[in-house]
């Protein structure tokens, strides 16, 4: 019999697009391994019916008997939810696949990106594998593939981050954000009225709309955030380089869908634009779209809705010739999210669970 996989946090913003990703890769024959759904909520939101691999199911609540019958479990929900109920799924015996960054660092944790470190899927002592941040996956394809013709010795971004990043608040808050300053052609050039306009500091840090905002996540010691620290731990253990030298700077932008990175990548040997372009083009999970003379680069609104992480401006540095730059883009709830919770889930399958 096929295995059951449960989705916990079924009806959030990653937990939404789970159900379709699930049902399209199911209907494609890519993903069609799984015997059922089961769709975990809180108790707020059981009793929602919600479709998915074209039949409708009815959430139910986040209990231990919850995870009765499941074998994978996909968990979409906060940090704190998944520190206290993935061990409780896992000790069940149900395979857990938690997208929170409680367990990310976890040494006893495999953090898994399918096409860059697969092996790693089947190492997991606790019975949980981990999913990483949706800025640093969306490099990962891109920079596995450079990395194991070059070696990666340092990692250099600048992010532009979609307000999806912060859930489907973050959605709503922008979509409010733009209804508030709309149609006002005044507005951009005195200072104080977009945030008056918006009057809403608190989603993002400051107001969204017709701005860029240089903070993701929360702040932590020494000026950095959140984010700008996971980039730099999960980037080093995904791509198994302990001393990577990593900065970035992680910004939010008025963008609904589509995280995005200018990204300086420096490596141990002598790097050629061309050769790096063919080494994308072949790399899985990857679409280079660079023909910049031809209006050819990735933007998020191409990227959102879609499965690879594009690149694009790819080109060596004018002052190092062991660096390259370049611009990727990739859906956050997709790859970023959603996505690679269900390759890794899939991964596992393959694998014999
Ligand atoms: C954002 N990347 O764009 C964040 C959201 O560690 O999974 C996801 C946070 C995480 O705001």
């Amino acid at each position: 019999t096929k295995p059951v996989i449960a989705v916990v946090g079924a009806t959030g913003a990653v937990g939404t697009q789970m159900l379709a990703i699930l049902t399209e890769r199911a209907e494609a024959g890519v993903g069609d391994v799984w015997g059922g759904a089961r769709l975990i909520a809180s108790a707020r939101s059981a009793g929602r019916k919600l479709s998915v691999f074209g039949r409708e199911e009815t959430v139910v609540a986040l209990t231990p008997e919850a995870f009765d019958g499941v074998d994978v479990a996909l968990f979409d929900v906060p940090d704190e939810v998944s520190a206290e109920w993935a061990p409780i799924a896992a000790a069940r015996g149900v395979v857990v696949i938690d997208k929170s960054g409680a367990f990310r660092m976890d040494p006893q944790v495999p953090l898994v990106v399918p096409e860059v470190n697969p092996d790693t899927v089947t190492d997991r002592p606790k019975g949980i594998i981990a999913n990483a941040n949706c800025t640093t996956l969306a490099m990962m394809p891109a920079l596995g593939a450079l990395h194991r013709e070059w070696t990666l010795t340092g990692l250099y971004a600048a992010s532009y981050q979609a307000a999806s990043g912060a859930g489907q608040a973050g959605i709503d808050a922008l979509y409010d954000q733009y209804a508030a300053v709309a149609g006002n052609r005044e507005l951009g050039q005195v200072p104080g009225n977009v945030r008056e306009a918006v009057a809403d500091d608190e989603t993002f840090g400051a107001p969204l709309a017709m701005n860029v905002v240089p903070k993701a996540g929360s702040w932590k010691e020494d000026g950095w955030t959140s984010e700008e620290l996971k980039v730099r731990n999960e980037s080093r253990k995904i791509l198994g380089i302990p001393d990577l030298r990593v900065s970035s700077t992680c910004v939010r932008v008025p963008v609904i869908v589509g995280h995005a990175l200018a990204v300086h990548a420096t490596f141990a040997s002598e790097v050629d634009a061309d050769a790096a372009r063919k080494l994308l083009e072949a790399a899985p999970g990857v679409t280079v779209m660079d023909d910049p003379a031809a209006g050819i680069y990735p933007t998020p609104i191409d990227a959102a809705g879609t499965d690879p992480t594009y690149v694009g401006r790819i080109r060596r540095a004018l002052d190092d010739p062991r660096s390259l730059d370049m611009f990727i883009v990739g859906d956050n709830l997709r790859k970023g999210a959603a996505l690679n919770s269900a390759q890794i889930a899939e991964l596992a399958v393959a694998r014999g669970l």
